[in-house]
């Protein structure tokens, strides 16, 4: 088994001689590491016999795969302070929840993995996101605009196709209909989990 988190695992004696016994077990693990046999001193008490004793480990917390990813690149599965959502420590103008959505290294600088051309009658504007992130819950959304008012933001008639995957990444084409007034304005709105 391999440890996923820093995380202090406590041990229970289920033992129903356990009254008689006493001790402590417990152990931390590093992130990717392989558990460590656990070693600890159980004592009896005075004039008792027992026979052996099973230990068996806390449920581990459940973390989902954002905060994982948070714990992998910032060391904290908490969105706060640089590894906050809204955060953008390496200053590319992408914060961390669309750096997450979109498979991006949230600690260098890059761009946003996103193409717009005119095809025909068509806007199409194709962007990379991550599927683990899509099938872990989040949603990607265009939506388009002619004045940029707020409010104005529409999904009508936007189709989308995927049109490659490759490893961890996939390539998603939203086809929207361009304005007759030569005018339309498009944007990928992504919404996380919410932790
Ligand atoms: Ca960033
Ligand atoms: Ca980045």
């Amino acid at each position: 088994m391999t440890a996923f988190g820093n995380t202090l695992h406590s041990y229970t004696d289920t033992n129903a001689v356990s009254s008689i016994l006493s001790g402590t077990v417990s152990t931390s693990n590093s992130p990717g590491t392989d558990y460590s046999p656990l070693s600890t001193l159980v004592t009896a008490a005075s004039n008792t016999a027992f026979r052996g004793v099973t230990f068996v480990p806390s449920a581990p917390p459940a973390y989902t795969h954002q905060q994982q990813w948070r714990f992998t690149n910032f060391g904290s599965y908490d969105s706060l302070a640089s590894a906050a959502d809204s955060a953008d420590p390496d200053g590319d103008g992408l914060n961390n929840l669309l750096e997450y959505a979109l498979g991006l290294n949230p600690n260098a600088s890059g761009t946003l993995p996103a193409s717009l051309v005119l095809n025909g009658a068509n806007l199409e504007y194709s962007y990379t996101r991550s599927t683990a992130a899509k099938d872990n819950g989040v949603v990607y959304q265009i939506e388009w605009s002619d004045t940029l008012e707020t409010g104005s933001w529409s999904t009508q008639a936007v189709s989308e196709q995927i049109t490659s995957t490759e490893a961890a990444l996939e390539t998603v084409k939203a086809s929207i209909p361009a304005d007759s007034n030569n005018k339309r304005f498009l944007r990928l709105r992504v919404t996380g989990v919410g932790n």
